[in-house]
């Protein structure tokens, strides 16, 4: 029992707080919790070589009717069970083949897609029907009707980011079905610019656009922040979504940050060091970056990579932090 202060445990120490304990109090002076950042979460990388072919299996078993979304988790690995990539964030990669319906739903909680691999998907919201593209970044708001299709001709792979724990945290966590399988569409976004939707040769012609004018930044390279074009805030309250790219044979300093961020590789290819810890990675892998995990990058190639985070919660929160090492 370890006592915060210079006090001895004596018998009546002892005594007294078996009897606190009796009741639904605790002596805050016998905590083993301390105050410091980070989480039980730890470094992980989903090498899309290995996630690629579990994907293919479960939409070989498993239909997209009976899974509704065919879903494999991101989870970490010190957070088994729980199916979550940090404490607060929810990651996956969802599988849909051509001619399947993800079914109409709506649930408390923000979802953001992030396309990974495979054209002719689409993602309806609240009306609007959106196609997906690999990069092409697309926002659901809590409690807006989606669902989803693929009328390409081949499977179709992105990246699911959710904040269903801060959804179960807060004890808010509702789902309803729509009573058709698939909304009514009142608008196909097409091409035209919606504030659900960023096509990613906007994104990538932006952040060229950012390489030309500034130099990059010592960690993190060139980064753009995704924003919501009417507020000009984060796209949700919780999550935070970035771009950035690191230029070819960029040799980045150590940084860590209180958000737990989940990356996507869109291009290139590199090195994520945690800690001193190298973990390699290619276009399509997945990897998942702790708060307050020391991190630095190296580029061998050009590479382009997609992250979100919860540190639009954070922020807005007074809590967010970031340190150079
Ligand atoms: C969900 O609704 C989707 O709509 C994907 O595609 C992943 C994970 C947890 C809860 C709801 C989707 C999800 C999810």
């Amino acid at each position: 029992m370890p006592l915060s202060s210079d006090a001895k445990l004596t018998p009546a120490l002892a005594d007294f707080s078996r009897d606190v304990r009796l009741q639904p109090l605790a002596p805050l002076w016998e905590r083993t919790m301390r105050m410091m950042p980070g989480s039980p979460c730890v470094p992980a990388l989903w090498r899309y070589a290995d996630t690629r072919p579990l994907l293919e299996r479960a939409a070989a078993l498993i239909s997209k009717r009976d899974a509704e979304r065919r879903v494999l988790v991101l989870e970490n690995p010190a957070l088994r069970g729980s199916y979550q990539v940090t404490p607060s964030l929810f990651a996956g990669l969802q599988i849909i083949l051509p001619g399947e319906i993800a079914p109409s739903h709506r649930h408390t909680p923000n979802a953001l897609r992030f396309i990974v691999d495979g054209e002719g998907a689409y993602t309806a919201v609240d009306g609007t029907r959106l196609p997906m593209s690999p990069g092409d970044f697309v926002v659901t708001p809590n409690w807006a009707w989606h669902d989803h299709g693929n009328l390409g001709d081949g499977p179709v792979v992105w990246l699911d980011g959710l904040d269903t724990p801060f959804t179960q945290f807060f004890g808010a966590m509702f789902r309803e079905n729509h009573p058709q399988e698939s909304q009514p569409i009142a608008h196909d976004s097409g091409d035209a610019p919606t504030p659900l939707r960023f096509p990613y040769t906007r994104t990538r012609a932006a952040l060229a656009e950012l390489a030309r004018r500034a130099a990059p930044h010592p960690a993190h390279g060139h980064t753009l922040r995704y924003t919501n074009p009417v507020t000009g805030g984060n796209v949700f309250p919780t999550m935070a979504a970035f771009m950035q790219w690191l230029p070819r044979s960029f040799d980045g300093r150590s940084r860590r940050a209180t958000d737990g961020a989940i990356y996507c590789v869109v291009e290139g290819s590199g090195t994520v060091y945690f800690d001193d810890a190298p973990h390699a990675f290619e276009a399509h892998d997945c990897f998942v970056i702790p708060p307050w995990q020391a991190h630095r990058f190296a580029a061998r190639s050009d590479c382009v990579l997609f992250s979100f985070s919860d540190r639009a919660a954070q922020e807005s929160l007074g809590f967010w932090r970031e340190s150079l090492d």
